[in-house]
């Protein structure tokens, strides 16, 4: 131990070590609602799994850390990380007692529902390890370009499960981290040999140190505690060193939960005839034998704080640390203690061993033999909590009320986002140059590429475009810089939604605010389902734009045709999803969103909508490639506000409306022709353009919440659209997806309603071939209206195929 500050420290971090355990296991004993298993014991609690990086986190927390480095701590270390918070100042004993309870500290840590500090959430295995390498990755493009230089520079830290290293994203992150330059990123493994179900494979840690060291990663490796260092230089030490790189995961974690005595018999059987290792052994009580083995490299704080004391903030670390799954419990090493609790017998032979009086359980420095007063002046001093609140914020920027872009007669919604951003990018504003652009190889092909010629590619490393410099003429001219504006990644779409979190949040852990963009094609959003689910969770905002979407980009490919897309665009908690069918629609959508994106006021919702707009979120348009005939309107701040909340009416119906046809997107040339189709045979025929089917939907669901706590006038957007419909009128839906997506259109005001939409895919032809086959063609919006609302025959209307 090189730093004698440290070396004095030791005494009381071991303290704090034992403290944390203790105040984790009771706060899990002490979690009232645990289920219970079939033998009315209770389960669930991750005692063990918390246990294994009891010591680990100490050391970070109380030594290493500093207020600018941020941590993702592994899901079940969610115990040990409060208790540290509550010890340090930063969570209150109600919430601890409250433990997995209504509005008590979370079972995963969490940046949005927990109070103490949590920097990164973490719950679905492998997401938080990646976002701290996006996050790193983010630092660097804020850095870059000249934000934050007063602040100092983080790391970001990841307590990583080792069988949480099975999950793919991580090695999509790693490779797209080498391609990037990644550096200020460490990874931890909590190498304790054991998953929920299992004691994981021989030599693993071979695998990874090599896996990392092909990724350009400084690998430490924890192997052995100080007790087992001094104890190898012990005459028969090799033979005990030896002895323990040769026995198997399954054994070691066996005798760990077996203890000292089958340590010494196990030991004396396999080399206690070996000289000099007997008198090792011999001399050691049961206890001192059992500490010894269980001193491996990720319990020793001496070890733990060496290795984090010296790591290169250049290079990226992986610490592979050797640990026990239920450290210093009972069920230390059972391979079944994934979901064990202490019993109340253990749990009270804990408390005597910890010297807690009964009622004092919660008492910081109850049962230690140090000073309070030496221990509390020591909390006071701890530099990761020295400077007050780590959460950063910072100022909405500006953004304008409206964008403008050149509508060509006949446009894709895609088109006109690329239109769109492309002018966004001739400006030198403040809010052009706090947008960034994302995108996993599908830059071009999204419309990204003119942004992209005026911006430039991030890299902190300029790289010249050879093409250019050899001039020869390219479309594209891409040069990297630490200016550029868009960030290229490599064809991995949980990389996208990654990324988009930890660009998202940059307010918060940087200071600095973006506005960040993403594109991919909309069948792969299912690619990366759990990592926008993530992002949304942490409450990153972001912008995504996805295209093709739908059967509608035919020839293009079958396999590609989104359906379920819409649905989840509904049903994404911090998600606002639209679907405009007109550029000008796509134009007033986009210039809310820079705003909504940045709202985070803890407001009730609008009485105009129901809807929760000035607490913002995240935005998800599904556009089109398909060129659809634009229409040429002035656009009214009336007609503004309701593409924004939803939909308006395109035709209003008349007095005695027998059809009304409401749709979606790329969808709108079938509607209007139905409708004009219909109008010799049906009276006042209404044409409801539906620009978002989540935000009418929203609303339509919190109005009758509303009323039903008695405010008795709420309405939302749809209601009032459809109040002055008669009750005899059939609606006809219809959209470039399922078709459950509008269907609950027919319960707001009690209209029979039948829905059209796409269930299956997978043919590929034209337009009008698709269209025809999945059932949403002009003909099959007649055909619908025709069986669900009243009136002769309607003459246009084609036999089915
Ligand atoms: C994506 C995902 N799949 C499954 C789970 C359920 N799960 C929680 S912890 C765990 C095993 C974790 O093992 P490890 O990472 O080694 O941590 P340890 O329990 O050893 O501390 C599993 C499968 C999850 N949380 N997330
Ligand atoms: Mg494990």
């Amino acid at each position: 131990m090189s730093n004698p500050a440290i070396r004095d420290n030791l005494p009381i971090l071991a303290a704090l070590e034992r403290k944390v355990l203790w105040l984790a296991s009771w706060m899990i004993h002490n979690a009232n609602h645990l289920r219970e298993n079939a033998d009315g014991l209770k389960v669930g609690g991750h005692q063990a799994s918390s246990a294994s990086l009891a010591t680990i986190l100490t050391a970070l927390y109380f030594d290493v850390l500093r207020p600018q480095d941020r941590v993702a701590v592994k899901p079940h270390a969610s115990p040990i990380f409060h208790a540290i918070q509550y010890l340090l100042g930063k969570q209150t004993r109600e919430r601890l007692e409250t433990f997995r309870g209504y509005k008590g500290a979370q079972s995963y840590p969490s940046r949005t529902k927990d109070t103490d500090d949590v920097d990164f959430s973490t719950g679905s295995v492998g997401l938080g390890v990646a976002q701290t390498l996006f996050s790193s990755l983010t630092q660097d493009y804020v850095r870059a370009h000249g934000w934050g230089l007063d602040r100092p520079e983080g790391r970001m830290v990841a307590l990583v499960g080792d069988a949480e290293l099975d999950e793919g994203n991580i090695f999509e992150a790693l490779l797209e981290g080498w391609k990037q330059g990644l550096r200020n990123c460490w990874w931890i493994i909590d190498y304790n040999r054991q998953s929920l179900d299992a004691v994981v494979r021989e030599g693993l840690w071979a695998r990874y140190e090599q896996l990392f060291k092909n990724f350009g990663w400084n690998v430490v490796i924890l192997k052995y505690g100080s007790l087992q260092q001094a104890a190898f230089k012990e005459p028969g030490g090799e033979t005990l060193r030896r002895w323990i790189d040769n026995c198997p995961n399954q054994l070691y974690s066996a005798l760990v939960f077996a203890g000292g005595a089958a340590w010494r018999k196990r030991l004396n059987d396999e080399i206690g005839d070996q000289g000099d290792v007997s008198k090792l052994i011999d001399q050691r009580s049961d206890d001192e034998l059992a500490a010894l083995m269980n001193n491996l490299g990720g319990h020793d704080i001496p070890s733990v704080l060496d290795a984090f004391h010296t790591a290169d903030p250049e290079k990226p670390t992986c610490f592979i640390c050797y640990t026990v799954k239920g450290f210093g419990l009972p069920f230390a090493g059972h391979k079944d203690n994934h979901a064990g609790l202490m019993t109340p017998q253990q749990m009270e032979a804990f408390r005597k061993a910890n010297n807690v009086r009964p009622d004092h359980e919660w008492d910081k420095f109850e049962g230690l033999t140090l000073p309070a007063k030496e221990l509390q002046s020591f909390l006071d001093r701890v530099p990761f909590a020295a400077a007050g609140p780590r959460r950063l914020s910072a100022p909405a920027l500006d953004v304008p009320d409206t964008l403008s872009v050149a509508i060509q007669p006949v446009m894709s919604t895609q088109t006109g986002f690329g239109a769109i951003l492309n002018e966004i990018g001739r400006g030198k504003n403040e809010f052009a140059h706090h947008i960034v652009t994302t995108s996993p190889d599908v830059t071009v092909s999204t419309n990204l590429g003119p942004w992209v010629n005026r911006r430039g590619l991030f890299a902190r490393q300029a790289m010249a475009d050879t093409f250019k410099s050899e001039h020869i003429p390219s479309t594209f001219n891409w040069e990297f810089s630490p200016n550029g504006q868009h960030i290229e990644l490599g064809i991995a779409e949980m990389n996208l939604f990654i990324l988009l979190s930890a660009l998202g949040l940059s307010h918060s852990i940087n200071g600095e605010r973006l506005l960040p963009i993403g594109t991919l094609y909309d069948p792969f959003i299912a690619r990366g389902l759990d990592a926008l689910n993530y992002a949304c969770y942490q409450d990153a905002r972001f912008m995504l734009v996805a295209t093709p979407s739908g059967i509608t980009l035919a020839g293009e490919g079958g396999a590609h045709q989104s359906i379920a897309e819409p649905l989840i665009g509904m049903a994404q908690d911090g998600l606002a999803s639209f679907e405009p069918a007109y550029v000008d629609e796509l134009s007033v959508i986009m210039a809310w969103a820079f705003s909504y994106l940045q709202k985070d006021a803890d407001a009730a919702p609008s009485e105009r909508t129901w809807l929760r707009d000035e607490t913002g979120g995240s935005v998800y348009l599904r556009l089109s490639t398909r060129p659809i005939e634009q229409i040429s309107r002035e656009m009214t701040p009336d007609l503004r506000q309701q593409i924004v909340d939803g939909a308006y009416w395109q035709r209003r119906p008349g007095p005695n409306c027998q059809v009304v046809v409401a749709y979606t997107g790329a969808m709108a040339p079938e509607a209007i022709e139905a409708v004009g189709l219909m109008a010799e045979d049906r009276r006042d025929v209404g044409l409801l353009a539906i620009t978002s089917a989540d935000r009418l939907n929203a609303g339509w669901t919190a109005a009758q919440r509303a009323r039903e706590r008695g405010l008795v006038h709420a309405r939302s957007q749809i209601e009032r659209l459809l109040a002055d419909v008669p009750m005899h009128c059939g609606i006809v839906t219809v959209l470039d997806g399922h078709p459950a997506t509008l269907a609950w259109l027919g319960a707001v005001a009690g209209h029979r309603t039948r829905a059209l939409g796409v269930e299956h895919f997978g043919q590929t032809g034209s337009l009008a071939e698709l269209y025809r086959h999945y059932g949403i063609d002009t003909n099959a919006i007649i055909a619908a209206a025709q069986a669900i609302a009243p009136g002769r025959p309607i003459r246009h209307l084609k036999a089915l195929p």
